[in-house]
């Protein structure tokens, strides 16, 4: 990775810092309403093994698939930031029309396949899409990002099976923040090191890194990636990262402690990066703020601009997209004859 590209990763991490936070103040002014849930703190966890991913190529992407913590896996993957601003927004322009908002931000032709709000639904979701790369014969693989928490759904272990006994070509990444909405790991999961769960009771490939340095997220996810795209089966990829905000944006965090929060800013992802490309004199404090500067302009002018002109959905729409236009007349026979 050369310079230009070193530059270009920590731009991309404070770019996402910045877009989640603008979101939290166009939420305090009611500009986004229903769920939102940030990701501050976690960025090395998508950017990293986005990074080492097929992205930003359209329909030959990787495809790649997560709860409702959506937003920068989505724009990473190739998403347009102002469709997933105008989305939040409940806007037309936004990528899913304004019908889906934050949990369910969702963009085929990038191969991103949501977003869902849903503890648990992408697993097998994940899993039929790898079997469609493995049936088209292409080397796609799918991604699927989950939380700890989620590993107590039925269907991480009924997809852990299967995935491995089909020898289906999917990452699970799983972002060990801790916690589920308020509860910590060690109250609800027996086993708290998911990549043991897997491998004991999958025998699936898997292990543990830190998950908020970059440079050991995309070393990690490069061996995980090359794993599964050379046709050897699923991978689990465990990386231990934190979130800096509350689960959603109604949450006091009364279950932790502030020492623990600030345990964890010291290994902000954002820091740590850009210390170590200031030590390496890659760049410069006045080059970080140029940065910075240019990416709040971006935001301010261009991003958040197109959310708030864009068009609000006509009511008389309500029902539009609900179901295809063009439907299959196979399928919608039956139910006109009923
Ligand atoms: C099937 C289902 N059950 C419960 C919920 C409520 N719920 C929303 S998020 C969450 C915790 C998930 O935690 P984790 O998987 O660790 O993800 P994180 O929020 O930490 O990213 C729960 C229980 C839900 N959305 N779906
Ligand atoms: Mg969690």
């Amino acid at each position: 990775m050369d310079n230009a590209d070193k530059k270009r990763l920590l731009r991309e991490m404070i770019f996402y810092r910045r877009f989640e936070e603008r979101t939290f103040e166009a939420y305090m002014e009611r500009k986004i309403g229903g769920f939102l849930h940030l990701y501050s703190g976690q960025e090395a966890v998508a950017t990293g093994v986005l990074e080492m991913a097929v992205t930003g190529q359209g329909k030959d992407n990787d495809y790649v698939i997560t709860g409702y913590r959506d937003h920068i896996h989505a724009i990473k993957t190739g998403a347009s930031p102002s469709e997933v601003m105008a989305e939040l927004y409940g806007k037309e322009n936004g990528c899913c029309k304004g019908r889906g908002g934050s949990m369910h931000i969702f963009d085929a032709s990038q191969n991103f396949m949501g977003g869902y709000a849903l503890v648990g639904q992408p697993f097998p979701l994940a899993a039929g899409l790898a079997m469609g790369c493995k049936h088209k014969g292409t080397d796609q693989i799918a991604i699927c990002f989950l939380g700890d928490g989620a590993n107590n759904q039925g269907t991480f272990h009924e997809t852990m099976n299967m995935a491995k006994i089909w020898n289906l070509p999917v990452l699970f990444v799983c972002e060990n923040n801790g916690y589920a909405i308020g509860t910590h790991i060690n109250r609800s999961t027996a086993q708290p090191d998911q990549y043991k769960r897997v491998d004991t009771a999958y025998c699936m490939e898997s292990s543990q890194h830190d998950g908020m340095d970059i440079d050991n997220v995309m070393a990690a996810a490069k061996e995980a990636i090359d794993y599964v795209r050379s046709g050897k089966g699923p991978y689990f990829l465990e990386l231990m990262t934190y979130r800096f905000r509350g689960h959603s944006m109604s949450d006091s965090k009364g279950y932790r402690t502030r020492e623990e929060e600030k345990e964890w800013e010291k290994r902000d992802p954002i820091k740590l990066y850009s210390d170590k490309l200031l030590k390496a004199k890659v760049l410069t404090e006045a080059d970080i703020k140029a940065m910075e500067k240019e990416i709040d302009d971006e935001i301010e002018n261009v991003i958040i601009k197109f959310a708030e002109e864009g068009p609000e959905p006509k009511v008389e729409d309500l029902n539009k997209y609900v179901l295809d236009d063009n439907p299959d007349p196979r399928w919608i026979g039956p139910l006109q004859n009923n």
